[in-house]
């Protein structure tokens, strides 16, 4: 159905768009302006939103980035396997070098790809503080589908602070090799528990370990000096190198459309924009990191308008999970925060079975098939190798993107019911159906007060109805046993599929 609307043959076949998928870091659902956010100015974003179609129930496939990267990229639930965690900074590659990705599915459809910014998802073979940083690492992205790669290996809190190239670490100075490992700090390294005098930025939990830039982070490191990158540069230096990707793969000059997977830092921890957006809110490091990935944004769509390709271009624009605020560095988050609601009108947050976990902001632009306006539509990320599958018409190979459907028709803003279900990951599983959520018991904390988040862990079942109570506080299981015998039903089938 889906495909016939693209192709139909009374139809001029369109030539294939660009794809440009934005992902923001930990952004929440109420921390963009078009999202109801005040105390912070996103005007890109909320362009963005304005000229495209704008979902208020749209899901990451966990309230973590690695299992919902996972997920994204290549269809299948992060639930599938155990390895799907958050990642350390030296952890193995998790998606194997078999397996088929987003950028392997729009290769095979004729794309140039390229994946700048955030990867968090392992890399090479060896791993676990046997990873060699100085040589070529392989296997890295550029082997499942991603044609051009400039990234950073985990997050900004983990080690090894250094930008990776096409399975190289850029700048690096052989005379001064890196080391990392997870486990065993480095003789004579410095370190954020026993040096703090040393720091620029403290940490409120973990994050005392190597100190990079004056901040400490998660693992230690030695060596590498000339590769170490500025905090306060990352947002100007991943921007750049996806604007240049975009710039040297105009499909005017190459002749083929080009796919960018572009992962931003913000706003995750260690927040520390550059000068030019401190000061940018009243909410400190975590608001001005927000003005900042609008920046990112607007000079994403910047460049494709200058270059004449924004008409034919689809913009897909959302985050990893939800917000937290004290992630772990005491940056002024909590006492700042004003009444800034991260989360709008959600429960939970980062790492929590509550809606704000995984319920994000999503826009999609694509100004020559997309009418503008607000779809309510059920919309999964994990759908995204489904979803373009059906746009470039390229097939799937059979084992490939298991758990993603060919959502074109709601991603497009032509099927307003979406999804019949959701699948969502915290520290348990839980299930969107309609107007009903039910969440898997759990004996996990139900609170965890490091980050101050509700986890959504309960040990007896959750059903909430969302349309009654988005806020998802009145537990209607006991009172409607079927609706939960139901859904815990459905859950299991698709766990077990
Ligand atoms: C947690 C970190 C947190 C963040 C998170 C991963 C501590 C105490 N907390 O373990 O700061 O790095 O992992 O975030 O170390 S994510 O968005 O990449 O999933
Ligand atoms: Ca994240």
């Amino acid at each position: 159905m889906a495909l016939a609307g693209l192709v139909g043959c009374s139809e001029k076949v369109p030539e294939k768009p660009n794809v440009v998928v934005i992902y923001a870091d930990d952004i929440g659902y109420g921390d963009v302006g078009c999202y109801g956010a005040t105390a912070v100015k996103t005007p890109h974003v909320d362009q963005l939103a304005a000229q495209g179609l704008r979902f208020t129930n749209a899901y990451a496939c966990a309230a973590t980035c690695t299992p919902s990267r996972y997920g994204m990229l290549t269809g299948q639930y992060p639930f599938r396997r155990n390895d799907t965690g958050i990642a350390r900074g030296d952890a193995p590659m998790i998606i194997r070098k078999e397996q088929y990705t987003v950028g392997s599915l729009m290769q095979d459809a004729g794309y140039n790809t390229a994946m700048v910014g955030k990867w968090h998802l392992g890399l090479g073979e060896g791993g676990f503080n046997n990873q060699d940083w100085n040589g070529f690492i392989t296997p890295n992205p550029n082997d499942i589908g991603f044609g051009y790669t400039y990234f950073m290996a985990a997050t900004a809190d983990r080690v090894p602070c250094v930008y990776i190239q096409d399975g190289h670490v850029v700048n690096l100075d052989p005379e001064d090799p890196i080391e990392v490992s997870y486990t065993t700090p480095f003789e004579g390294e410095p370190l954020g528990r026993t040096h703090p005098e040393l720091l620029k930025m403290h940490p409120s939990h973990g994050h005392d370990m190597a100190i990079v830039n004056g901040i400490s982070r998660i693992g230690y490191m030695r060596g590498g000096k000339s590769a170490l990158w500025t905090d306060e540069n990352f947002a100007d230096s991943i921007t750049s190198k996806a604007v240049e990707f975009i710039e040297r793969n105009d499909p005017k000059v190459t002749g083929k459309p080009f796919f960018l997977y572009f992962g931003t830092n913000d706003v995750h921890v260690p927040r520390v924009p550059n000068p030019r957006f401190v000061g940018a809110t009243d909410m400190g490091p975590r608001g001005d990191a927000i003005a900042e990935f609008d920046w990112s944004v607007g000079e994403i769509l910047n460049t494709l308008k200058r270059l004449g390709l924004d008409e034919n271009t689809m913009v897909i624009l959302s985050s990893d999970n939800g917000p937290v605020v004290d992630d772990g560095y005491q940056d002024q988050a909590v006492e700042r925060l004003g009444d800034h609601k991260p989360a709008g009108p959600l429960r939970g947050g980062k790492y929590s079975a509550f809606e704000a976990g995984t319920r994000l902001p999503f826009i999609i632009r694509w100004p020559e098939k997309i009418k503008p306006g607000i779809s309510d539509a059920a919309v999964s990320q994990i759908d995204l190798m489904g979803v373009l599958a059906g746009l470039t018409n390229q097939p799937i190979p059979d084992n490939a993107g298991p758990d993603s459907f060919y959502e074109l028709d709601s991603w497009l803003g032509q099927d307003q019911d979406g999804r019949e279900y959701v699948m969502q990951q915290a520290g348990t599983l839980s299930i969107v159906e309609g107007d009903w959520k039910y969440i898997v018991p759990s004996k996990r904390a139900r609170y965890s007060a490091s980050v101050d988040i509700e986890t959504g862990n309960d040990t007896v079942p959750q059903l909430y109805n969302l349309k009654a109570d988005l806020g998802e506080t009145n537990n209607l299981a006991a009172a409607n046993p079927e609706i939960v015998q139901r859904l815990s039903e459905k859950l299991n089938a698709v766990k077990e599929n």
